[in-house]
């Protein structure tokens, strides 16, 4: 809950008085906390930058294969995506007996890729407990022939490493105690029951246990909101004293925002501003441990997503799924090995740092720390120079100094001024092919000047473009050149929008008392021939429309498919077709285009769609997500255009909603006076 602070005298106390990082808007017991508080609270995290995941349970039995068959999906997930009933499931856990686990080595190994906490299962959604729970038999200690608790040796283990310890606990989400399920748990007789006495007999005492009997726990880490009402959410807050100054993300539900957001599987474009923020992220494609899961990505890809997530101020937890023997797959291993090389040269530009000055920097990423009398730029390289020369753009300030990170002796390298850019000239070789670090030194705190933002309703055309472009702020003027060569003073000045009737790059740039202030926007737009429309006898209204059933995680190929029904629809509205989970629909006909010129179409789904007109694929949606719209862009001839619209659901909330937008056409759904078969 937002304290309603009334304009006015209270108004001074918001800077001082800050809503408890415990609640949400809407949501129930606040806790007071400065921002002082708050700031002291989240400090450690916030300097980690960097921690290991680990998703580890029965689910490393059958790694993904189900009765000698391999299961779609994520390998935790394996009971609910094969439907596994909860007495079968169970039988796994006699064959959970991880002899190898090594729970020292673990942190050592964690330490060594220069990781500051650990975030662990201590349940995930199949209920089974990795610790010694009184509340439940479903536990390592009752099901199975290793007996032992799995947590305390790692707490005691990071206690003596100097990490912090988390645990990751599924809340609301149990498949095998009844009641424990808000989303898609409901396959088993044996999962039924009432979710509020699963909460209050499994889910908060285990919740207690965890916070009570393993020394200090720096991190809840909740997941699937789902299904959790603020009175629901209530039940666990005053478990969270047991563990003071403890950090929580943004998952328990109920409306609590917690004090973390948590993307998943991305770095965002712009961070959280505002929000501290962590993005979590697999090696390969799945959490739990899956023996067939080998798309293992590179350590280069895994060094510059940490980079990518601190250049934006956020933190990044990366993954590993070890096996029911108890060891992290040697490709894990091999990778934050990898890792450790880079940050054991490299970490002072990760840990402790600040988000990036720049909005963008075309040869990598950027972090910052203040110093006595100035900042330290951190300049990320990922592409480094042929000629030598780094080039920071719009940047005023004075320089210090500048050096190579990993130099030991840090020696000075040249600095000079070329217009508004600070230049610093490199070595021939790039130190590290994932990211090298140039440390530049300046006076103050950064005064950058962004490039001009340019923008237009597309990327293409098929008869004139118009373009905007306009200064990052006031007291610029804004250059422009239509060859791609960079602005100079002589160049036209922007007074209004630029129509385009060719091909063209475009290049624009900031300048102030006659003199360049920023680097160069620089976009080209196409001209482009529009497809021509097909001429179709004898059209009917409405579209084609098929229903098939199935479980997917990504689209299938429905061509290959066989489906249950056919029959005709008037949109692509799916309102009222389907209300329960696993299916899919084909939409298919024409779509009349109105007049020749660029089009954009969207679709927003839950879950994944695409739009294909003609053989083309125009919007690929696709994929497990919410109500997600995506857009796409095709040049059409006015008239009848061959349109087809895939589109499927697993499991929870489903929607479709197709759009379109084009010459005089603004953004609407596609009406069904628009459509024919
Ligand atoms: O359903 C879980 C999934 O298994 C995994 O634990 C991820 C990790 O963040 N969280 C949920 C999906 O968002």
């Amino acid at each position: 809950m937002r304290l309603q602070i009334r304009i006015g005298i209270l108004i001074a106390c918001v800077a001082v008085l800050h809503c408890g990082p415990r609640s949400g808007d809407g949501a129930g017991p606040v806790r007071p906390e400065s921002l002082k508080q708050r700031n002291e609270r989240m400090a450690w995290w916030r300097d980690a930058r960097f921690g290991l995941f680990i998703h580890w349970g029965v689910y490393s039995v059958p790694a993904g294969e189900y009765r000698g068959r391999p299961v779609d999906g994520i390998g935790e997930w394996i009971m609910n995506n094969a439907h596994i009933p909860c007495a079968e499931y169970r039988r796994y856990a006699k064959r959970f007996n991880p002899v190898r686990y090594d729970p020292d080595a673990w942190v050592r190994l964690a330490k060594e890729a220069g990781m500051k906490y650990i975030i662990i299962t201590s349940k995930h959604h199949d209920g089974f407990a990795l610790f010694d729970s009184k509340a439940t038999e479903w536990d390592v200690v009752d099901a199975t022939p290793y007996g032992k608790d799995l947590l305390k040796p790692l707490a005691e283990a990071c206690g003596r490493h100097g990490l912090r310890l988390g645990f990751y606990h599924s809340q609301a989400q149990d498949w095998n105690h009844p009641g424990g399920s808000a989303i898609g748990g409901h396959w088993d007789k044996a999962q039924d029951g009432d979710m509020d006495a699963y909460i209050r007999d499994i889910a908060v005492p285990q919740v207690r246990e965890i916070l009570s009997n393993y020394g200090p726990v720096s991190v809840i880490w909740w997941d699937t909101p789902e299904g959790m009402t603020k009175e629901r959410a209530e039940a666990f807050l005053p478990l969270l004293d047991l563990q003071p100054g403890i950090i929580q993300n943004n998952r328990l539900g109920g409306g609590y925002e917690g004090d973390t957001e948590t993307p998943e599987q991305y770095v965002p474009a712009t961070g959280f501003p505002g929000r501290d923020w962590e993005t979590c992220m697999t090696m390969n494609d799945t959490w739990g441990y899956k023996k067939s899961d080998q798309n293992w990505k590179s350590a280069r890809t895994l060094v510059r997503q940490l980079v990518e997530a601190a250049s934006k101020g956020g933190n990044y937890l990366l993954n590993v799924g070890p096996t029911s023997e108890g060891l992290i797959p040697e490709p894990s291993v091999e990778r934050l090995k990898a890792i450790g090389r880079w940050t054991r040269v490299n970490g002072e530009a990760i840990y402790g740092t600040q988000a990036s000055p720049f909005r963008s920097l075309e040869w990598g990423r950027c972090t910052q720390k203040s110093v006595p009398g100035g900042t330290r730029l951190y300049l990320h390289v990922f592409d480094w120079p042929a000629d030598g020369k780094l080039t920071v753009s719009g940047l005023r300030n004075r320089p210090k100094t500048a050096f190579l990170l990993s130099d030991p002796d840090r020696s000075a390298l040249p600095v000079e001024r070329i217009e508004d850019a600070l230049v610093v000239t490199l070595p021939s070789a790039a130190p590290d092919t994932a990211a090298s670090v140039v440390v530049l030194e300046i006076q103050g705190k950064p005064e950058v000047v962004e490039t001009p933002d340019m923008a237009s309703d597309f990327t293409s055309f098929t008869d004139s473009l118009d373009v905007t472009i306009a200064p990052p702020g006031r007291g610029f003027d804004v250059r422009y050149t239509l060859d791609g060569s960079a602005p100079s003073i002589s160049s036209a000045k922007v007074k209004g929008p630029v129509r385009l009737r060719e091909t063209t790059t475009v290049s624009a740039r900031c300048f102030r008392g006659g003199r360049p202030a920023s680097g160069v926007t620089r976009r080209t737009y196409e001209k482009i021939a529009p497809v021509p429309a097909v001429t179709r006898t004898g059209a009917a209204p409405g579209l084609a429309v098929s229903l098939y059933e199935g479980e997917w995680s990504v689209l299938p190929d429905f061509r290959k498919l066989r489906p249950l029904r056919r029959g005709t629809a008037a949109d692509f509205d799916i309102a009222g077709r389907r209300t329960d989970d696993k299916f899919g629909f084909v939409f298919e006909g024409f779509v009349r285009v109105p007049a020749t010129g660029l089009y954009a179409f969207f679709t927003e789904s839950d879950d994944g769609s695409r739009l294909l007109i003609g053989e083309k694929p125009v919007v690929v949606n696709d994929g497990l997500h919410g109500m997600e719209e995506r857009r796409g862009e095709i040049a059409l001839g006015a008239g009848l255009h061959p349109i087809r619209v895939e589109f499927f659901e697993k499991t929870g909330e489903e929607g479709l909603v197709v759009s379109w937008l084009g010459p005089g056409l603004p953004k609407q759904r596609i009406p069904g006076e628009a459509l024919f078969r």
